[in-house]
Formats: structure tokens, C-alpha cells, sequence
């Protein structure tokens, strides 16, 4: 296999809360220090969200990010995505305006609804600082919602900016979802398809859902997508190194896995990054450079 593997790393993401783990990034400098060190680990692509710097809650507003975007960019070539799926709370509306502010040359887009089982880290995390995250964890009944009029909207808000899309799909639905817009017209390739699973809501961390993931999406797509891989939690590693010999690209970073491995919180994405690059050179492949991520998934730079 020739293809370099391309490493995104996750940093912060809106899912776990800063009550979790101290190496999760809150402030703009530490979101700014963990990119880079991430990108100087491996990661070709870092995956950013902002949060509020008092409170670590989510914060989407273009604002948010102006602190961050501008000082990775001094310190490093790494290719910018930003998140469009904010948090499960947060409306369309708002979800959209970073990417549609900063243009960056990426930006998430999450492929289908779903319910977004978060109460499941009560259980694991029992010992939270704010109430906000109390409030947060322990609802029941959240739906990430991402309709076709949501996935249409963010398409057409962001279509003169020239960012392309990191398409978010957790479950064999979103990929026909996909290949819907496909059609339509709406998205053209190299398609980059980040298959999430072990989330509660999602497709399993099987093997076969794997298996079944990478067989539909051959199917649906053929040469015309780039395969990546997110394994939630502590399946984060197991199935980075199932990608990895199989010729797919991974995602790391602490917005999908606190941990490095059994009983070993993660004390960095960087960390998470460079293991996954072990993994990599271990089944006889290479990392991508940001510019060789560029060329593959076809970016604006
Ligand atoms: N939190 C991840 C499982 C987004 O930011 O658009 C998916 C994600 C969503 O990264
Ligand atoms: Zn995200």
C-alpha cells in the first residue's frame, strides 16, 4: 500500500467536558498548543471546535475561534477543519457560522439524525465541577439532528467559500445519505468519508460493522471517496489500527477518546497522534504531510 495515511486529530470537540480529563483543551491558547503539537506529532488535518475559556462549555460563535485560527496558522501548515456539528444542542443555524466566517479549507458535515446517547459518561465521569455539564450529561433525550434541509443548508452556505467537507457518517444511512447529495449534484469527489463508530446512537465498533461500513461505501462510492476511520472511546486505537492495514486514514484526539490506552488517560492529543502513527509505520505505511493531505482530499491550501 503506497497511499500515506492521513491523521486527523480531534482536539477538543463538544462532548467531553473539561471535569473529564485536565489534558482537555479549554482556552484558546491550550486548544492553539495542542494543535500544533498534534501536527508536529503527525496529524496532517486537526478538527476544531472553541469553547467558553471560563466555563469549558461549547461556544460556536465565529468569535470563538478567531483567537485559535490564526495562531495554528503562525506555528504550523496543518490543514484547518472546522466543526460544523458544534454540539447536539446548538441549532443549524448556529452550527454553520465558524465555517461560514473563517472559510477554512475543511469543515465537518454530519450526514444524518441521530439520537446521541452523552448520559452513557455519567457512569464513567460521575465527578463534574458545573452544572452545565450536569444539565448537559444527563439529558436523555438528545437527538443529533442533521436533516436533509440541515445538510442542504450547510452545503449551500458554504458553497462559494470553497471548503470541503469531512462527511461525518455513523451508521450505513448517512453513506446513502451521502450519495444522495451525490447525485443531486451537491458533492463532487474525492469524497473524504469519516466512518464514526462505538458511539451510542451510531453503528457498533465491531469488526463487521467496520467490515459492512467500508463494503457499502466501495459500493456507494468506488475510487471516488477517501475511506477514514473514528473509533469512539477505547475503541479508538483498536480500530485506527484496523484502517491502517486495510489502507484507510484515522482520527484521533481527545474530542473522540479521553484515553491511550486500558486505564491510561490520554495526556494529549499529540500522544493519541503519535501512537497512531506507530500504528501506521508499524503495518509498513507512512503519515501524510498536511500538503500531501491537501493534494489527496483535493483542499483549496
Ligand atoms: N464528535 C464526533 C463523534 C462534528 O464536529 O461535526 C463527531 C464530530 C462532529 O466531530
Ligand atoms: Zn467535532
Amino acid at each position: 500500500m503506497s497511499n500515506p495515511v492521513i491523521i486527523t486529530a480531534a482536539i477538543t470537540g463538544a462532548i467531553h467536558t473539561p471535569s473529564m480529563s485536565k489534558a482537555l483543551p479549554v482556552r484558546p491558547q491550550e486548544i492553539v498548543d495542542a494543535a500544533v503539537e498534534a501536527a508536529e506529532a503527525g496529524a496532517a488535518i486537526v478538527h476544531l471546535h472553541a469553547r467558553d475559556p471560563e466555563t469549558g462549555a461549547p461556544d460556536q460563535s465565529p468569535q470563538a475561534f478567531a483567537p485559535i485560527l490564526g495562531a495554528i496558522k503562525a506555528r504550523s501548515d496543518v490543514v484547518i477543519n472546522i466543526t460544523t456539528g458544534g454540539a447536539p444542542t446548538m441549532t443549524v443555524e448556529e452550527r454553520v457560522q465558524p465555517a461560514q466566517h473563517w472559510q477554512p479549507e475543511l469543515a465537518s458535515l454530519n450526514m444524518g439524525s441521530m439520537n446521541f446517547g452523552l448520559f452513557g459518561m455519567l457512569n464513567r465521569f460521575p465527578e463534574l465541577t458545573h452544572q452545565w455539564e450536569e444539565d448537559y450529561l444527563g439529558n436523555h433525550d438528545i437527538i443529533f439532528r442533521n436533516t436533509f434541509r440541515d445538510i442542504r443548508y450547510i452545503l449551500e452556505t458554504l458553497k462559494d467559500a470553497g471548503t470541503r467537507f469531512e462527511f461525518e457518517c455513523y451508521d450505513t444511512a448517512h453513506l446513502y445519505n451521502l450519495a444522495h447529495f451525490r447525485d443531486q449534484g451537491l458533492v463532487t469527489g474525492p469524497l473524504f468519508i469519516q466512518t464514526v463508530f462505538g458511539l451510542l446512537g451510531g453503528i457498533g465498533p465491531h469488526p463487521n460493522d467496520v467490515a459492512h461500513m467500508k463494503r457499502t461505501a466501495d459500493r456507494l462510492f468506488g475510487d471516488e471517496y477517501r475511506w477514514s476511520v473514528l473509533g469512539a472511546g477505547r475503541h479508538q486505537m483498536p480500530l485506527a489500527a484496523l484502517s491502517a492495514a486495510q489502507g484507510g486514514n484515522i482520527r484521533v484526539g481527545l474530542e473522540d477518546s479521553l484515553w491511550l490506552e486500558k486505564g491510561v488517560m490520554a495526556p494529549s492529543s499529540a500522544a493519541q497522534v503519535a501512537r497512531a502513527r506507530m500504528i501506521v509505520e508499524g503495518v509498513g505505511r507512512r503519515i501524510a504531510a498536511p500538503d500531501e493531505a491537501r493534494t489527496i482530499l483535493a483542499l483549496k491550501g
